[in-house]
């Protein structure tokens, strides 16, 4: 068997056993919001992916099983790549056409684990519920303060100690106030309106929205100021 084939063939009989479920247009659609998500978002996500009821697991775990062609658990980037190029090489189309698929891989480690499959396909009805954005917001309120504090929010970013800032930069800035980020408390309508925010912290700093754009290094809004100004 040819290397091509040798990768063709558990994919074609993948798809047989999982016709018309491998990657709906819906999903793609959501794939593509969330590589133009921030960090933030993505993050939150991640803990909320956990939250998901068994029936809503169930379509997704379909989907990550056509991937996940040699039933590993994980999905390689390499492999989802390839795996997408067959798909294209088939049907004229490549479903997560122009997206940087490293978008899938929060922690970075080069392969997609489930939770962050989950994270990136779940449907967007999911993430603007505002019950499912309740219940992650208590999760992550640790100390039930009924805000996110400092800490609380490094807890969700990790290592990203200097982007939790930021992140509270941007709430204050939003404010107004004098608050130091060692002490502002991110309260649950500012933490929705910026998980509801698009690809940018505009709708957390909309008055200020070029000082944020200089403040934040994301890749998401350099893109948004380049697209702008190519209009
Ligand atoms: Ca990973
Ligand atoms: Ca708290």
């Amino acid at each position: 068997m040819s290397g091509r084939k040798a990768l063709l063939h558990p994919w074609v009989t993948n798809r047989a056993k999982y016709a018309d479920k491998f990657v709906p247009k819906e999903v793609a659609e959501s794939v593509k919001r969330y590589a133009q998500a921030h960090r933030f978002q993505k993050a939150v996500r991640h803990s909320m992916a956990t939250n998901l009821t068994s029936s809503e697991l169930h379509k997704l775990r379909n989907i990550f099983e056509g991937l996940d062609t040699e039933g590993h658990g994980t999905i390689t980037i390499a492999r989802l790549k390839e795996v997408l190029e067959a798909e294209a090489a088939e049907t004229g189309q490549n479903p997560f056409g122009g997206i940087d698929l490293s978008n899938f891989d929060i922690d970075g480690d080069g392969e997609i684990d489930w939770q962050e499959f989950v994270a990136a396909i779940m449907d967007d009805h999911e993430l603007h519920n505002e019950e499912n954005l309740a219940k992650v917001f208590r999760q992550l309120d640790v100390d039930s303060s009924g805000t996110l504090s400092l800490t609380e929010i490094s807890t969700i970013l990790g290592n990203e100690h200097q982007f939790s800032r930021q992140v509270l930069e941007a709430v204050k800035r939003n404010r107004g106030t004098g608050d130091g980020v060692e002490t502002i408390q991110m309260t649950f309508d500012e933490f929705k309106n910026l998980m509801l925010s698009k690809g940018d912290l505009s709708s957390v700093s909309k008055k200020r929205r070029r000082d944020t754009i200089k403040n934040f290094s994301f890749s998401e809004v350099q893109t948004d100021e380049n697209a702008e100004q190519n209009v």
